[in-house]
């Protein structure tokens, strides 16, 4: 029986279908199954089926937000039951993200968010339009091991350029380390920055920011 719940709850993260996930989180609940196990057994391997089919071009971005949403469900309902049990999730590290100052884009950025925090990260997400000043000081506040910056335009990438010499400035590298993303920023541009990782899109994020906080 367990096992069938598990097939579903990834079926359900391939279908997008935050209402099943979220009844079967709960049916996980009442089958006294563990939240943990349920994460890892029965959601996580959809949104790894998924990331697999988006990255090989067989399943689209739609599809993937969808499951990125339906992954969020199913968490929000275990994470309380985890708690309550005192079985919380291992936290891969912390991340401070959002998207830099003068760019109101959030649709990627949140969708990096929503895997890194699927993912076992737990995301400190800033929003849109955030300025240096406050990524750093919320990275000083929380101790941070990451801050992703996201961008959207070409007016508003060269900004990840001045986070990484200020976060430098304020003496947080080398034990934060900077990740930056978004449609116009490339390998070259991240090189060329001094960003300690960059990712093209969401799912790699979470093998980058692995990689970042020594977890591969
Ligand atoms: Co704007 N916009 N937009 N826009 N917009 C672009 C970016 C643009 C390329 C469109 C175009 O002209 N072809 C262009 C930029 C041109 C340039 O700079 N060279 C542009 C422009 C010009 C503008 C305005 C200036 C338009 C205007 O007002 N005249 C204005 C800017 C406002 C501002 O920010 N100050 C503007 C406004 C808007 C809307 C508000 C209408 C809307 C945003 C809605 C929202 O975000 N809530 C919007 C949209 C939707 C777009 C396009 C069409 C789509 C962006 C998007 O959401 N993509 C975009 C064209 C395009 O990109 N094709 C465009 C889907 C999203 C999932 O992908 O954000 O790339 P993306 O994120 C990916 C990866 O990049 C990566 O992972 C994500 C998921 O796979 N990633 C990271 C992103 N962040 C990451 C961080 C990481 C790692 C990976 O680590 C930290």
């Amino acid at each position: 029986m367990t096992e069938a719940i598990f097939k579903a709850m990834a079926q359900s993260i391939i279908d997008g279908d935050s209402e099943a996930a979220e009844a079967l989180a709960r049916q996980a609940i009442t089958a006294e199954i563990d939240p943990l196990q349920a994460i890892n057994q029965g959601f996580v391997p959809g949104v790894d089926y998924v990331g697999t089919q988006f990255s090989c071009g067989d399943m689209f971005l739609p599809e993937l937000v969808m499951a990125g949403e339906a992954m969020k469900a199913a968490i929000s309902i275990l994470e309380p039951e985890m708690t309550r049990r005192g079985t919380s999730r291992k936290t891969l590290g912390k991340v401070v993200l959002g998207t830099i100052e003068g760019d109101i884009h959030d649709i990627g950025k949140t969708l990096v968010g929503t895997m890194l925090s699927a993912s076992g990260f737990q995301v400190y997400d800033l929003g849109v339009d955030v300025s240096i000043e406050r990524f750093i000081e919320t990275a000083r506040e929380v101790q941070a091991d990451i801050i992703g910056v996201s961008a959207l335009l070409t007016t508003t990438m060269v900004k990840q350029r001045t986070l990484i010499e200020q976060v430098r400035a304020a003496g947080l590298n080398p034990t934060v380390k900077v990740m930056v993303g978004g449609a116009p920023v490339t390998r070259d541009w991240a090189a060329q920055i001094g960003a300690d990782g960059f990712s093209e899109d969401a799912i790699s994020s979470v093998a980058i920011a692995k990689k970042l906080v020594g977890a591969n």
